[in-house]
C-alpha cells in the first residue's frame, strides 16, 4: 500500500547530481574513484553517477557491479549461503578509491558482505559508502558517507526504488508492507 512520494523522477536527477558533486570533492577531483554498484539497483545508479562525474571532470569515471545476493549472512531472510561470487568486478580495485553503492541501506548486513567481497577481489586504497536512501534501523557499526536522503521508517514500512534501466518508471516511494 502507497503511503507517500519520497522522490520524483526530477528529485533522483538532482540528488545524483548533488551526489556526484560530494564524489569529486571529497575525492580530489575523483580522478581516483571506483564506482561499484551492489545488484541490482545499486548498479544503475553507480552507471549513472559515473556518467556525470565524467562531463563535470572531463575525464572517464569507471563503474563495476558486485553481486551480493549470495553474500548475505542473514540465513533467516535468504536461506543462500554466503558464498564467494564468481563474478568479477569489471576494473581492477587495487589502490584505488572505492565508492559502494546502493539503492537502500538498513540494517548493514549487505554492505559488511559487500565488503568481504570487495576485498577478495584486491586492496582498495579507501573504501565509501553512498546510498539513495538511509532508512535507518542499524544492526551492523555501518554508516554511509554520501546519503541522497535520510528516511525515517517503521520496520513495517518499505522503499520502493523504482529505476528506468530496471522498472520502467522513476520514482522512489514508501509503502506499508
Ligand atoms: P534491489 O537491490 O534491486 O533494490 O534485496 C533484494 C531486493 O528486494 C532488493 O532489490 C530490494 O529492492 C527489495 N527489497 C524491498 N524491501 C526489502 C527489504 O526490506 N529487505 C531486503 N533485503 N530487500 C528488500
Ligand atoms: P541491509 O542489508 O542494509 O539490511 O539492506 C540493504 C539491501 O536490502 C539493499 O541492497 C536494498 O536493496 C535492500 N533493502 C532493504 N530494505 C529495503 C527497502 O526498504 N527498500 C528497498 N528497495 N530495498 C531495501
Ligand atoms: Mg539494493
Amino acid at each position: 500500500r502507497e503511503k507517500c512520494r519520497l522522490m520524483s523522477a526530477s528529485e533522483i536527477e538532482r540528488t545524483l547530481v548533488r551526489l556526484a558533486h560530494e564524489i569529486i570533492e571529497k575525492n580530489n577531483g575523483g580522478h581516483n574513484v571506483g564506482l561499484v554498484g551492489i545488484k541490482r539497483r545499486g548498479v544503475p545508479i553507480a552507471e549513472r553517477l559515473a556518467k556525470i562525474i565524467s562531463a563535470i571532470e572531463r575525464t572517464p569515471a569507471q563503474s563495476g557491479i558486485l553481486d551480493i545476493r549470495f553474500y548475505r549472512d542473514d540465513l533467516s531472510t535468504h536461506d543462500l549461503r554466503p558464498v564467494v561470487s564468481p563474478g568479477a568486478i569489471g576494473f581492477d580495485v587495487n589502490g584505488r578509491d572505492i565508492v559502494l553503492v546502493d539503492d537502500v541501506l538498513y540494517t548493514g548486513r549487505t554492505i559488511r558482505a559487500a565488503l568481504d567481497a570487495l576485498f577478495d577481489h584486491g586492496r582498495p586504497r579507501r573504501v565509501q559508502l553512498l546510498v539513495l536512501i538511509d532508512r535507518g534501523h542499524r544492526e551492523l557499526p555501518i554508516e554511509a558517507t554520501f546519503v541522497g536522503r535520510t528516511v525515517q521508517t517503521t520496520q513495517r514500512e518499505i522503499v520502493e526504488v523504482k529505476l528506468q534501466e530496471i522498472d520502467q518508471d522513476e520514482q522512489v516511494l514508501l509503502v506499508e508492507r
